[in-house]
C-alpha cells in the first residue's frame, strides 16, 4: 500500500549539519518526498504533535529539546512507507537503536543517562509509529497545498506503480 508519513529531522540534527547525508538515506531507497519546509517549532505545536507524551514525566525534557532550533518537516511517500522509515530510523534509545539505522549510527545514549540528566536522549529522528498517527501528524505539520503529486524514476520504472 501507497502511504504518506512524517519525517523531522530533529534540533540536534540540524544543529549537527547533516541533514543532507539524513534526507539521502530516504532517498536512496526510493522513498518520495511530497513535502518539505523548516519549522521553529513552538510550544503548542510540540503539545499537539506529543499528545501521547504530554502527562509523561519526560515531556518537559522533551519539549524543551524540540523547541530548541529548527527541525526539518519532510513528508515520505512509498510502499508501507511507515513502516520503512521507522527501519530507516531504528529504535527510540541510541544506545539500543541497531547499526545501520540513523539513530545506530549517529547517537549512542541511553535513556536512563538523559532520564537521570531530566533531558531526552537526542536521536536526531521523529518518524511516525503507525498508520494512524501519521496521518494526524502529517494534517497537523502540512497543508494538503503544500504536499505535491510527481513522478521520480522510480514510477517512471513502474517499481512503485
Ligand atoms: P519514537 O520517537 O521512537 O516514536 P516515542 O516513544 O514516541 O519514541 O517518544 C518520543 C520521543 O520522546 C523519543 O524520540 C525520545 O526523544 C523521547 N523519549 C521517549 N521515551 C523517553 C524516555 O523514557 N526518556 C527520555 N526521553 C524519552
Ligand atoms: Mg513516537
Amino acid at each position: 500500500m501507497i502511504q504518506r508519513t512524517l519525517v523531522l529531522l530533529k534540533p540536534d540534527a540540524v544543529q549537527r549539519c547533516f541533514c543532507g547525508e539524513l534526507i539521502a538515506r530516504f532517498e536512496r531507497v526510493g522513498l518520495k518526498i511530497v513535502g518539505m519546509k523548516m519549522v521553529w517549532v513552538s510550544a503548542e505545536q510540540s503539545k499537539k504533535h506529543y499528545s501521547a507524551h504530554v502527562k509523561k514525566d519526560f515531556y518537559p525534557g522533551l519539549e524543551k529539546f524540540i523547541t530548541q532550533g529548527p527541525v526539518v518537516a519532510m513528508v515520505l511517500e512509498g510502499v508501507d512507507s511507515v513502516e520503512v522509515v521507522r527501519k530507516l530510523v531504528g529504535s527510540t534509545e541510541p544506545k539500543t537503536a541497531l547499526p545501520g539505522t540513523i539513530r545506530g549510527d549517529y547517537a549512542h545514549v541511553s535513556l536512563q543517562h538523559a532520564n537521570e540528566k531530566g533531558t531526552v536522549a537526542a536521536n536526531l529522528i521523529h518518524a511516525s509509529g503507525n498508520a494512524e498517527e501519521a496521518k494526524y501528524e502529517v494534517s497537523l505539520w502540512f497543508k494538503p497545498e503544500e504536499l505535491h503529486s510527481y513522478k521520480t524514476v522510480h514510477d517512471i520504472q513502474t517499481i512503485l506503480e
